[in-house]
């Protein structure tokens, strides 16, 4: 018996919620179970339709160009630094991201990292849990109020973050492309908005121009008591100059959510004990995320209802 599902191919495992959903709805078929992509991609790639993909993943061009059918990529989270957004718009590819959702619990966990690393959370944690305070006095850590905050990009997430630090008492400062209407000093540059950071928030997309943007001249400006926090993407850090500068005590530490190579995080960072590492959770709630899940589905039945996804790119 046919299927009479519409075809749709998923790149990457998700979350089984949404593969639940999706099986409801469309014929899946799943590129990461396929012992022979290539040749799968040969047999079945005119018959897909639509693509589901995570902001992580992305889908890769050269894929794409062997889908002549798939005129729809629903993207599950925000970010679309690996699709190529020409491509797309050249092809009529329609592109749908998770807008909004998961703005809140991004800004949430990039001051949760701020605050836990300014009052040494973790060392206490394990400190008290440990016993050792029986036989041990507590060292002092940093208040987080009254330090300036700087913020590299003022999007959605970026001033979600602004708004929260301002509450704790931050200073804040940003860097965009353009100016924004709010009260907070603009940046000229990256190195500008590291010399006047106490913490270094990195909220901007992982595009071409912000690649490896965080070298070791941005972390010469940040100092010895600066912290960069990043919540954007590892490809913004230039990864040896961060290891180097962390190892070396030329700033005071790095809270990180992202990295170039996930889920492998380089040995040398997972050494340091001025690292909070987190495994790229920011938007990793129950509410968020069954809000993505139906996003994501609900963008491709309105695209195949109506040839027209909601929440375009
Ligand atoms: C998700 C993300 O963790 O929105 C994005 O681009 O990177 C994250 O929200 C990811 O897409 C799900 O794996």
């Amino acid at each position: 018996m046919t299927n009479t599902k519409p075809a749709v191919l998923i790149i990457q495992p998700v979350m089984p919620q949404l593969d639940e959903k999706l099986t409801q709805h469309f014929h899946c078929h799943r590129l990461y179970e396929q012992q022979d992509a290539a040749l799968f991609i040969q047999q079945h790639g005119k018959a897909i339709k639509a693509i589901v993909t995570r902001g992580d993943v992305g889908v890769e061009t050269a894929l794409l160009e062997q889908l002549p059918e798939c005129k729809a990529i629903a993207v599950f989270g925000v970010g679309t630094d690996r699709i190529d957004l020409k491509y797309t718009a050249a092809h009529d590819i329609q592109v749908s991201i998770t807008r909004d959702i998961l703005t809140d619990d991004v800004a949430d966990l990039a001051l949760t990292l701020t605050l836990a690393f300014s009052r040494n959370l973790v060392a206490y944690h394990q400190f008290a849990k440990s016993g050792a305070w029986e036989n041990n006095g507590v060292e002092l850590s940093s208040r987080a109020s009254g330090k300036r905050i700087g913020i590299a990009g003022l999007g959605a997430i970026g001033l979600a973050i602004a708004r929260r630090a301002e509450a704790f008492g931050m200073e804040v400062a940003y860097t965009a492309r353009s100016a924004k209407d709010v009260s907070y000093k603009r940046c000229d540059t990256i190195e500008q908005l590291a010399a006047f950071s106490d913490f270094l928030v990195l909220a901007l997309p992982g595009s071409k121009e912000n690649f490896q943007l965080v070298n070791a001249k941005v972390l010469a400006a940040l100092g010895k008591q600066g912290v960069v926090i990043n919540i954007a993407r590892g490809t913004v850090i230039h990864e040896p100059d961060l290891i180097a500068a962390l190892q070396q005590g030329t700033i005071k530490g790095a809270a990180l959510d992202v990295y170039p190579d996930e889920p492998k995080i380089n040995p040398a960072l997972r050494e340091l004990d001025n690292v909070l590492l987190t495994p790229h959770i920011a938007s990793a709630t129950h509410e968020t995320r069954a809000q993505m899940t139906n996003n994501v589905l609900e963008n491709l039945l309105a695209y195949f209802a109506d040839g027209k996804i909601l929440t375009s790119v």
